[in-house]
């Protein structure tokens, strides 16, 4: 069975309990238990944090036996190069979501810093981003290419 992984960074705790008019009013909890009924056939496991270290030490404990990461780095996306190394040190491929469309808000979230280590990246989209960066990452397999 392939095994993926969401990591949630900071404040994504949050989702369906503030800032509805950006975010939705979907908890993620809520969110993930129709995600595991689509994907039946997947161990797909969640993780969130609100530290840093700790979104580094699962992509440690991970990323040399999951099929894939989805990752939503919160406001850490636009500021952490550690989070940048560490997916650059496992051979787990990611794909990048924002439930906003980052690139419709403040300048300074424009900017990804894992964008690069990832194959793609989704945003606006809502919490259907992960779905769909799910089943990106158990076609991969099946990809003759990757489009760089
Ligand atoms: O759009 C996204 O998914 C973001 O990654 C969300 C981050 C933000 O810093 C990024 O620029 C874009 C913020 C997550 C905060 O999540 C909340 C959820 C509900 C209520 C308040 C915050």
């Amino acid at each position: 069975m392939k095994k993926i992984l969401i990591l949630n960074g900071p404040n994504l705790n949050l989702l369906g309990k503030r800032e509805p008019g950006i975010y939705g009013n979907q908890s993620f909890e809520n969110y993930f238990k129709g995600l595991k009924n689509i994907f039946s056939d997947v161990e797909l496991h969640y993780f969130q944090s609100n530290h840093e270290g700790e979104l580094l030490d699962k992509i440690h404990e991970t990323g040399f036996s999951f099929d894939g990461l989805v990752i939503n780095a919160g406001a850490l996306t636009h500021t952490s190069v550690a989070l940048a190394d560490a997916l650059s040190a496992v051979p787990m491929p990611a794909v990048e979501v924002h439930i906003s469309n980052i690139h419709k808000r403040e300048a300074f979230r424009h900017h990804s810093f894992l964008s690069n280590r990832c194959h793609g990246m989704i945003c606006g989209l809502g919490l259907q981003g992960y779905e769909l960066a799910v089943r990106y990452l158990l076609d991969l397999d099946a990809k003759p290419v990757t489009i760089t």
